[in-house]
């Protein structure tokens, strides 16, 4: 009954699975899956397998493949179906006419081989099914495979090794893909993979549960040590675009964040009182550097407490004088909740009465860990009371402090010690539970190889609904920002803002991310790109690192190369330690001055385009794109430093930031002809360019023929209150057309407005005599001063010439008003 193979001179034994047909429609099928085998050997341990098991394969759409094999009983734990999980399952698929793949079940010795243009695509080997042990085996097709994170790794492509999904919080660690886990903050077991016909297609591991996957000869082993597999298989076109939506679309899509998140975000721990706030709001605005939110860390509260303030060093008068200054304020919360204060603190007190603490599995009494306030309660999001205290504590704050967003904080959840600090029974308002007693439990392998408990709760906790904390432990973010999101609906906010560190598949619906506590190291800088693009796929695609690092001092080189590649990220915000050397850009000397200056403006100034591209794709897909997303046919774009380095947000402006010390850089420049945004330069396609941009400039950024963009033309832009309606209209022509959008909105900070925005599509065509401008649909204050042609020769008569010869400029306004959707210029 074993099945005995050769691998490198090594014996593997692997278990032999026989699966017997129960019911085999096309869309629908269902197998009995037995072993006789009892046990099998894994590092050391004996495991104790479950012999019934059930095999279904629903073809839920004619690109889209569900996989589920679970113990016969069950009993295993399941991602519950409530949201934040109410993804877009197919319970009962209907027939299609075509279907893009073919499944193949093996019955003999249980494998699943999923094909699609004559290859297979996806495999379900080497089956081992237990109670806290399960494996099985991918054998990829090629190396051409992202995501599977989050990773703090230099290079975006996933590469050989041992990775792990168990939220962590570990500070400015970077990930080798060897032993132990160099896991963070989030768990996203989805991969991109680009098939040998040019297709590419998404797999989701709908698990929860501490995974390991080992990536070594060209097998991808997935380890899980609870649960069951449920796999998910989008199968899309040549262009990765369209995959990653129809995975989104499956998630729920993701949230429209408010236009204000856009702006320039200052942060830093150890701000100690308001009047700090408003010296660094004013230093700011005195060095001419846009600034639209100031932030603070643990400081603002009372003790460290989350939902207080501490009113004598923040008192609202501040609060309000800031906002006079045109900023806004988000302050952190964190999930732990400080016992030190008893029923003195409103959120200790309401904790008890609704009764939402998780308790400790080995004493009966409330689980205490040790984080910010000290000694702490955590929250368990799966109690049925939780979403009122939620709501009322966020009242509560709101009360102290009328903050506009939210940083939400330590939700891994993260514990300074490893599982239970004091076994203490010393408060003496804990009632005992029994119910909640639960052993130790023994795995036979420990994904990572870092104790489950490490920084965080125990893995034998009990969570209500009888949720073991190691299955639920990677949902414990999502379930944090799902009520998060509600609470600050039931505050009156239209389009919540809160940044999140710990995330799940379908996050994106409730909160935007941030990379967490990074290293102020050029790796860092270099490696943040590549996690951008990652969370386009993961369907949190406002995201951004803190710029100039948050752990170590910064140096002003790094800060400026750090401000030029944050031009792109969705989410810009400086943050550093309490303990570095401040990094305010402004204390930073001159050339930091200056590459803050500039780059923040040209940003401001594009602002209100880039959040149409947002609009543009309707709450799904990527915004910010490796160049393979967009041309995915050009093999020159999957070379390491054009994958890693470049990008190209929407369709129409590329970036190639500077990430290392040098003023130079190769770039390539995909087929097309590009022309520098600022200059018109011009640059040819389907050949590599040697870029030159020094740490006071702007960022290398080209715009694409056949394009254009639509930029505000103020000359001082303190905060996005002074984005008005007057507009220059950039255009690269291709074979006499170009072709833009912009969302239809007077007021981009209306937010009921925006999550309802159209888009209006513009066009522009170079005729013999003309030039002419149409809209799809009017706008009513659309007011266009100046349109830039580039590669376009000045032979008009209401043209000038422009920054390079073969540019035409044409100086308004020209009014492209309600019922005017179209401009002719001679
Ligand atoms: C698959 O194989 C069949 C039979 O050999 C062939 O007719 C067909 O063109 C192949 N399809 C693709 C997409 O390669
Ligand atoms: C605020 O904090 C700063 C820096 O710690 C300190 O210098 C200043 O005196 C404080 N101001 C007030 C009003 O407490
Ligand atoms: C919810 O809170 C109420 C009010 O304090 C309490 O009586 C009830 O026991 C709580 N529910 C649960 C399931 O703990
Ligand atoms: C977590 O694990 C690391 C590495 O094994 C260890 O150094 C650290 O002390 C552990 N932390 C806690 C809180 O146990
Ligand atoms: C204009 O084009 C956009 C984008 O294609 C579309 O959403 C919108 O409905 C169009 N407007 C009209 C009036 O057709
Ligand atoms: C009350 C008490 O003993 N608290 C301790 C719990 O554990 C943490 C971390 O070890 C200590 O710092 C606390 O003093």
């Amino acid at each position: 009954m074993l099945i005995i193979i050769l691998l490198n001179l090594q014996l593997v034994v692997y278990t032999r699975y026989t699966a017997t047909r129960l019911k085999n429609t096309v869309p629908f099928k269902q197998y009995k899956v037995n072993t006789n085998e009892i046990t099998v050997q894994r590092t050391g341990h004996e495991i104790k397998l479950e012999q019934n098991l059930i095999l279904e394969i629903r073809q839920e759409k004619s690109d889209q493949i569900d996989i589920q094999i679970y113990d016969e009983a069950n009993n295993h734990f399941r991602i519950p179906s409530s949201p934040p999980f109410d993804y877009n399952d197919v319970k009962d698929p209907q027939q299609f006419a075509n279907y893009d793949y073919e499944i193949d079940v093996e019955q003999n010795c249980l494998e699943i081989k999923v094909q699609r243009d004559n290859a297979t695509i996806f495999t379900l080997s080497d089956l081992i099914f237990s109670e806290r042990y399960i494996e099985f085996t991918h054998y990829p097709q090629n190396k051409q495979m992202w995501g599977l994170g989050e990773r703090n790794q230099v290079g975006f492509r996933f590469r050989e090794g041992i990775y792990t999904l168990y939220a962590r919080d570990e500070p400015n660690i970077i990930e080798d893909g060897k032993r132990p886990g160099k896991h963070v903050y989030s768990s996203h077991p989805v991969l991109l993979s680009m098939e040998e016909s040019g297709k590419f297609n998404i797999m989701f591991y709908k698990s929860s549960s501490p995974m390991d996957i080992k990536y070594e000869q060209d097998q991808m082993k997935f380890i899980t040590i609870g649960g069951i597999i449920n796999i998910k298989l989008f199968l899309g076109d040549e262009y990765p675009r369209s995959v990653i939506k129809k995975y989104h679309q499956y998630l729920g899509g993701w949230m429209l964040p408010p236009f204000w998140g856009f702006g320039f975000h200052q942060c830093r721990w150890g701000y100690q009182n308001s009047s700090v706030l408003i010296d660094v709001v004013q230093q700011y605005q005195k060095n001419k550097i846009p600034i639209d939110i100031i932030w603070t860390d643990l400081d603002y509260m009372n003790d460290r407490q989350i939902f207080s303030v501490d009113k004598y060093r923040f008192p609202s008068k501040d609060y309000q004088y800031l906002k006079g200054l045109g900023v806004r304020y988000i302050p952190l919360l964190d999930v732990a909740v400080g016992v030190k204060y008893g029923n003195e603190d409103e959120g200790y007190k309401k904790g008890i009465e609704y009764d939402i603490f998780l308790y400790s599995p080995d004493t009966g009494y409330r689980f205490e860990g040790y984080v910010w306030p000290g000694d702490s309660y955590f929250p368990d999001f799966f109690h049925p009371n939780i979403s009122i205290y939620w709501n009322e504590m966020h009242e509560h704050l709101y009360k102290q402090v009328e903050f506009d967003g939210l940083w939400v904080d330590m939700n891994e959840p993260a514990n300074f010690c490893q599982g239970e600090c004091n076994w203490s029974n010393k408060v003496n308002d804990h009632p005992i539970r029994k119910d909640r007693l639960n052993k130790e439990i023994d795995f036979p392998y420990i994904p990572g190889q870092i104790p489950l408990a490490n920084k965080t709760l125990p893995p034998h906790l009990l969570h209500y609904g009888e949720y073991l904390h190691k299955d639920v432990h990677n949902l414990y973010g999502i379930m944090d920002s799902f009520y998060t999101y509600q609470a600050l609906k039931e505050l009156g906010k239209v389009q919540p803002f809160q940044i999140t560190r710990s995330t799940f598949p379908g996050t994106g619906k409730y909160a935007q991310h941030w990379t967490g506590d990074n290293g102020a190291s050029w790796d860092f800088l270099y490696l943040s790109l590549g996690q951008i693009f990652q969370f386009q796929i993961f369907g949190i695609p406002m995201v951004g690192a803190d710029v100039c690092g948050f752990m170590g001092d910064t140096t002003d080189k790094l800060c400026c190369r750090w401000i030029q590649l944050a031009f792109f990220y969705p989410f810009f915000r400086n943050h550093n330690n309490d303990l570095s050397k401040p990094q305010e850009f402004y204390k930073l000397g001159s050339h930091v001055i200056q590459s803050a200056q500039k780059n923040i403006h040209l940003r401001y100034s594009l602002l209100k385009w880039f959040y149409s591209i947002f609009i543009r794709e309707q709450n799904h897909g990527s915004i910010i794109n490796p160049l393979f997303f967009i041309f995915p046919n050009d093999y020159l774009t999957y070379r390491d430093f054009v994958m890693d380095t470049q990008l190209i947000i929407g369709e129409e402006l590329m970036g190639a930031p500077i990430l290392n010390e040098g003023v130079t850089r190769i770039a390539y420049f995909p087929d097309s002809i590009w022309y520098d945004l600022i200059t018109g330069l011009e640059f040819k396609g389907k050949q590599d360019h040697t870029l030159y941009c020094s740490y006071n400039e702007i960022v290398p950024i080209f715009i694409r023929s056949g394009y254009l963009v639509i930029q505000n033309i103020k000359e001082i832009i303190k905060n996005i209150k002074s984005l008005d309606n007057h507009y220059r209209l950039i255009a690269a022509p291709m074979n006499s057309e170009a072709k833009g959008i912009f969302a239809d909105l007077d007021n981009f900070e209306d937010e009921e407005k925006a999550i309802e925005a159209d888009i209006i599509n513009l066009k522009l065509i170079v005729q013999e005599k003309s030039v002419k401008i149409t809209l799809n649909q009017s706008h009513s204050e659309l007011i266009i001063d100046e349109i830039l042609i580039y590669g376009l020769e000045c032979s008009y008569q209401q043209c000038i010439s422009g920054y390079y010869k073969y540019n035409s400029i044409f100086k308004g306004p020209f009014s492209l008003g309600q019922d005017k959707t179209e401009l002719e210029l001679k």
